[in-house]
């Protein structure tokens, strides 16, 4: 339907007697529920919204504090469905003001005629599911009730403004303001004696012109926050040149991106970078006066690692120091207790300039707390302030204030959504929530929401529940309903996400730390915008999947399951291997193979730096073999760690496992060195095996010229590599000698058969494949040798065995055999370790740098081997949290 047909035609809801009876109840006339609004108008659905405000605008209505403006550049922060809309409107600047962004909203209302469907100055006091007829019934405060068959929340992240939490409000006899609630007429400050408590995005935005005006503007600190200068002015021209120049390309790209704003993904790593080249980026991006660019494009590890996050926070602290002139004010304005980003850093105009101003006085509440607000001020435990006006800008009850605390939700058997969420928000992709059928929220808890520009999250949600409905009703179905599966796997998602990123080390309100006594848990989801778009995409495309549909006239149908069972970052990567297209790496033949495997690891990011990599010569079973050496930066000597690398016996050498072998390096604080052991065809088994044993025995004969302890050595390998580990124990046993310390056998090929479920289960889709693996096991051996011991470890003796870790992963072929491998050397008296990957894939440990959520498995291998060497198991000071791929964001 043309959108002008749809502006001229308003909802058909009916009354009937007191109720008003709709298809769909929206709460809230914000960015969500006008394009709510106006595309169920469209989809043919009746409507009607409910708004508390007294116009549109939702938090733009609300937040009118001196200085309030967006801060994701507004040419970004705008609505898209419609091309006729962005041409018709130009902003003005760069980041528009709070005014200026009301009057685009009360623009769009006007353009599709939204108004006459929303009850404005409307609460809803009560919302339950009426299972009998199977609808919501609402009632409001101001009017008649409400029936629909849908309800939805546009309620918005930051609405529900927490309470002062300080005793003696009321004494106070001046004037109070919130800045979530700034009043509609002019408020007369100048001259005056000003208050602030609270330095977030509200305070830090009002503070420098709060100082214009005031006689004196105190400003009371808890924890200071991250600002960065806006440099606001007209939007930027490059900018919209790009905008303008293919706006199809720019949106679309802004949709798939990981924060909501078309930047790629930074790929250079900090390490890689030299001071000067870190210094120089980071002197650009705070020149640009952009958040989300400085949250995501100066160094890949930014977002994710604690270290090469820390590089960052540390230039940022410089800008601080540079700027306030008095040393004390300046280190109380430094944050120092979360990453940068962990907490939503702010964008401002003059923010820490303002403290040089004669008239403002920072107050530390770390030093100084406020027992209370007095008749004439604010009381510390040092000091008395007494002022004119207080401005409370201590934010919100964030993500699930507006909907819980609003009012009670009631859904199926009497269940409330309060009690439900006791412990924290539980929904399916933050759209729906178990047990309330017909129940939507737009950006809720679970889903990007403030981690992203609210924008574009916004429409994507209301255009997937907008589909879905219309979807619902051609199909003849009325209810849907999230199921108990799907939502506890969203919670696992949700939860493997959140150790991808740094927010989880800042007590904030996107954990709910900010409110005494909330639940606490990161809220948004931190997987990125576009990989939770293509994940709402599947859940479509796989029939609705982790959804109860049901209709009168219908069969009731459900996919149950969970959408996304892999790590989120192994998602990612597997979704890239897909879109690279690359060949079936056994049609490749054995060159043509490694050539491939040549050139796909120049792709991968460089390892870390280690105390010394070097290359050499050792005899294996029939000549020599090169090794490389990485040594730790530690004083040695140190104990060795004998390495095979994977690859099937085919594939690979010394170097091919190179950012995994610094890795290890440097979490055990041992040298580790890689053998490049005989490859088939050339050499088919037992070549590799022999190998593996001759140079574990010729690195252990020459322990002390390698610059290693002499006495046990350790082994470990990956895959084939693993084999090569596990046989090379077996045949040190039983030939006298080496001694060996512990083994650490990642995703081993223990028996080449490939009957084991994981064959079947994981056969295709997971990198390695069961025809992969065949191919391997051709080219290394015929079938008569795959029964010997060196072929198929776990066909041989395993009683007196080296101690182990062997590490499996969930979606990989040869996960049943390594498990097998563990509890049959277990049963024999060896002590084993398991540690078996959720969510991985065969060489999900193996990329490091890459697959961030392997960095604990990577970190209990380290562990292990220290114990195998008899040494303290953590080492001190390991630092790195590891890093890239993946996801930082900002909000808007
Ligand atoms: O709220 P906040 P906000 N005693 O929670 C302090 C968005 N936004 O309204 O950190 C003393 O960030 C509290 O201290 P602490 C944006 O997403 C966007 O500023 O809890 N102090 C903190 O300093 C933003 O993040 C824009 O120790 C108390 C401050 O009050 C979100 O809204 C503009 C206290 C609250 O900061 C919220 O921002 C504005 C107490 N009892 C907001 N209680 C844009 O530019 C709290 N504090 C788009």
């Amino acid at each position: 339907m043309p959108d002008a047909a749809v502006a001229a035609r308003s909802s058909d809801s009916t009354n009937s007697g007191t109720t008003q009876q709709v298809d769909v109840a929206v709460v809230g006339a914000g960015f969500a529920g006008l394009y709510l609004l106006h595309r169920l108008r469209k989809a043919g659905f009746s409507a009607v919204v409910i708004e508390e405000a007294g116009d549109v605008g939702g938090t733009w209505y609300w937040n009118r504090y001196p200085g309030a403006r967006c801060d994701i550049q507004t040419i970004d922060y705008s609505y898209t469905f419609d091309s006729e809309l962005e041409s018709a409107w130009q902003w003005s600047e760069k980041y528009a003001t709070q005014p200026e962004i009301l009057r685009y909203l009360g623009f769009v209302a006007d353009r599709y005629e939204l108004r006459r469907d929303i009850r404005f100055r409307t609460k809803v006091t009560a919302a339950n599911w009426d299972q009998s007829a199977e609808r919501w019934r609402l009632t409001t405060d101001n009017g008649a009730g409400i029936s629909c068959r849908t309800y939805i929340m546009a309620t918005g992240c930051l609405s529900a403004p927490k309470p002062p939490e300080i005793d003696g409000v009321k004494d106070f006899k001046g004037e109070i303001y919130f800045t979530g609630r700034w009043p509609h007429d002019e408020v007369k400050l100048a001259g005056k004696r000003i208050a602030v408590i609270g330095t977030g995005s509200s305070g830090i935005q009002s503070i420098p012109l709060l100082a214009e005006q005031a006689a004196h503007l105190t400003v009371f600190q808890r924890t200071p926050n991250f600002a960065l200068p806006a440099h606001n002015g007209p939007a930027p021209a490059e900018r919209r040149a790009l905008l303008e120049g293919d706006r199809t390309t720019y949106r679309e790209q802004a949709r798939w991106s990981l924060a909501g704003v078309p930047y790629p993904q930074q790929m250079a790593v900090s390490w890689q970078l030299s001071d000067a080249e870190r210094r120089e980026r980071f002197e650009q991006a705070w020149a640009t006066g952009d958040l989300v660019y400085i949250l995501t494009q100066l160094w890949a590890d930014q977002g994710v690692d604690v270290n090469g996050n820390a590089l960052l926070a540390d230039l940022i602290r410089e800008k601080i120091r540079d700027v306030v002139k008095d040393p004390e004010t300046a280190e109380a304005l430094t944050p120092h207790d979360h990453p940068f980003g962990a907490k939503r850093p702010c964008l401002d105009t003059n923010y820490y300039a303002t403290y040089n101003r004669p008239n403002v006085t920072l107050v530390n509440l770390r030093q100084e707390p406020i027992t209370e607000i007095t008749a004439s001020g604010i009381a510390t435990d040092k000091r008395n302030f007494d002022v004119d006006v207080i401005v409370f800008a201590t934010g919100f009850d964030a993500m699930t204030g507006a909907i819980m605390a609003v009012h009670p939700i009631t859904g199926r058997d009497g269940k409330s959504l309060s009690d439900v969420w006791a412990n924290g928000p539980q929904t399916y992709l933050g759209l729906t929530v178990s047990g309330f059928p017909n129940l939507f929220m737009i950006t809720g808890p679970g889903s990007p929401s403030v981690l992203s520009n609210m924008a574009v999250s916004i429409e994507q949600h209301v255009d997937w529940v907008v589909d879905r409905l219309a979807a619902m009703r051609e199909a003849g179905f009325t209810t849907i309903d999230a199921t108990e599966t799907a939502q506890a796997g969203w919670a696992q998602h949700m939860a493997d996400c959140s150790m991808m990123t740094l927010h989880r080390l800042a007590n904030t309100w996107y954990t709910g730390a900010n409110v005494p006594g909330k639940a606490q848990g990161v809220m948004p989801y931190t997987g990125g915008v576009g990989p939770y778009r293509s994940i709402c995409n599947e859940v479509v495309g796989r029939g609705m999947l982790g959804f109860k549909l049901s209709g009168p006239d219908v069969a009731e149908q459900c996919n149950d399951g969970e959408v996304v069972r892999l790590q989120p970052d192994v998602r990612l990567v597997l979704g890239m291997l897909v879109e690279m297209n690359l060949p079936q790496i056994e049609q490749l033949g054995a060159q043509g193979a490694r050539d491939f495997l040549t050139e796909f690891n120049k792709g991968r990011p460089a390892g870390r730096p280690v105390g010394e990599v070097g290359d050499g010569v050792l005899h294996g079973a029939d000549g020599l073999l090169s090794y490389r050496l990485y040594r730790p930066a530690t004083p040695g000597p140190h104990p060795i760690v004998v390495y095979f690398h994977g690859g099937g016996w085919v594939l690979g050498d010394e170097q091919s496992d190179d950012p995994f072998c610094r890795d290890i390096c440097r979490r055990s604080g041992m040298i580790v060195v890689s053998v490049g052991y005989r490859h088939a065809p050339e050499h088919r088994f037992p070549a590799a095996a022999e190998d593996g044993y001759a140079a574990t025995r010729w690195i252990a004969e020459h322990a002390a010229e390698l610059g290693g302890k002499p006495g046990p050595v350790l082994v470990a390998g990956w895959s084939a590599g693993a084999n090569i580990a596990a046989v090379t124990c077996q045949l040190a046993r039983d030939r006298g000698g080496p001694q060996i310390a512990g083994q650490l056998l990642i995703c081993p090929v223990t028996d080449c058969r490939f009957d084991r479920p994981s064959y079947t289960d994981n056969a295709v889709g997971y990198f390695l494949t069961r025809s992969m693996m065949f191919w391997f096991c051709d080219i290394y051996c015929s079938p008569a040798d795959r029964t010997d011991p060196r072929a198929s470890p776990l066909r041989g003796n395993l009683a007196n065995l080296p101690p182990a870790l062997v590490a499996t992963c969930e979606f990989d072929p040869l996960r049943d055999e390594g498990i097998e491998y563990a509890e049959a050397m277990a049963a024999a008296g060896v002590p084993v370790e398991q540690l078996q990957a959720r969510g991985h894939i065969h060489t999900s440990l193996m990329m490091v740098d890459v697959v961030v959520t392997g960095v604990s498995g990577r970190a209990k291998m380290a562990e292990a081997l220290r114990g195998f060497a008899g040494l303290p198991r953590k080492l001190e000071a390991s630092g790195e949290e590891a890093s890239p791929i993946a996801v930082n964001a900002a909000a808007g």
